[in-house]
């Protein structure tokens, strides 16, 4: 049985997910990210490349670089929705990510255990201005509501990933699975507070709209490692071509709730910090039937029950 699940949740078939999650979001990273395959990581970790970040924005200067709309052009368009994720580059500069990294590492120091490998915490939006400014960032919700081709999106939740130094793999996973949102217009930015190369753990991108499909057989596996093995093993037999490349200074990604993603270990001696927000077409209904992969998700929706539109006063048009 898996440590992190309860009673309740570790019951039936290790297929089961059909009961709602019982705990916490925090608790629920925990048990995700231990379903990911392989060995723990071990041997020396290596300093990252220095970064100078340059001068920092003020406030009024921050809001105003997140309030200016990014030129995204049909290149970029199509490319998102050929691959189910695009990688942009310059969406904010340097300095201001340095902000948002200094303020979400004083949230996360001041709330998460230490101990804990990858650390998570959510809606932060609602208790800081700075973190507002770019959850509800006209920029980066622009961006989100191009690639989706409409009008306005909602927010569906931010969240904190710090993937502390020695922390292990993500495992494979698409957020159509995790999201309790009956749509396919859902997308995830993943804003990386730093540059990321290879052996911090960047996300990593299974290509293609339709690649879902090829493992849509492999049974979940609540206890262990062998839905992740299983959906890695089909990815290669089926030579799914993987992004993993770096992220520079200022690049973001978009990516699908059907774009399977992973990401790599952080074999450096800095925490992997990401700022990741859930964006999705207005009207968007809940699912008839959330499961305990979503986590505890009345926290992003108070009030709402399945089958209804999700428009809470948490979930702002953007
Ligand atoms: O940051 C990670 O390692 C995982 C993030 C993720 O799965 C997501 O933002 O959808």
């Amino acid at each position: 049985m898996n440590p992190y699940l309860s009673a309740t949740t570790a019951a039936g078939a290790a297929s089961d997910v059909a009961v709602e999650w019982d705990r916490g979001n925090d608790q629920w990273w925990d048990w995700y990210m231990s379903l990911a395959d392989g060995p723990a990581p071990s041997g020396p970790l290596s300093d990252p490349a220095p970064h100078d970040p340059g001068p920092l924005p003020s406030d009024d200067a921050l809001a105003a670089e997140l309030a200016e709309p990014y030129p995204l052009s049909d290149a970029q368009v199509a490319a998102y929705r050929a691959d189910s994720f695009v990688k942009l580059p310059g969406v904010l500069s340097p300095g201001g990510l340095e902000r948002l990294r200094v303020r979400l590492r004083e949230m996360l120091d001041a709330a998460v255990d230490p101990a804990v490998g990858f650390q998570s915490l959510e809606m932060m939006w609602l208790d800081d201005p700075l973190l507002r400014a770019a959850v509800l960032s006209p920029r980066i919700g622009g961006i989100a509501a191009g690639l989706l081709g409409v009008g306005h999106v909602r927010l569906y939740h931010d969240n904190a990933l710090s993937k502390e130094p020695g922390a292990g793999r993500t495992p494979w996973h698409f957020d159509a699975h995790h999201f309790p949102l009956a749509s396919a217009d859902v997308l995830t930015a993943w804003i990386p507070l730093q540059p990321t190369p290879r052996e911090m753990g960047p996300l990593a991108f299974a290509r293609g709209a339709d690649t879902w499909r090829l493992v849509e057989d492999v049974a979940f596996d609540k206890h262990g490692t062998s839905y992740d093995r299983g959906v890695s093993e089909a990815f290669r037999a089926g030579e799914v071509d993987v992004e993993d490349g770096p992220f520079a200074a200022g690049e973001m990604s978009f990516h699908s709730a059907h774009c399977f993603h992973t990401a790599g270990a952080n074999r450096t001696t800095a925490p992997r910090m990401v700022l990741a927000t859930t964006y999705f077409a207005d009207g968007v209904r809940v699912v008839d039937a959330p499961t305990m992969v979503s986590g505890d998700w009345r926290k992003f929706i108070p009030g709402a029950e399945p089958g209804a539109v999700v428009a809470s006063g948490l979930n702002p048009l953007i």
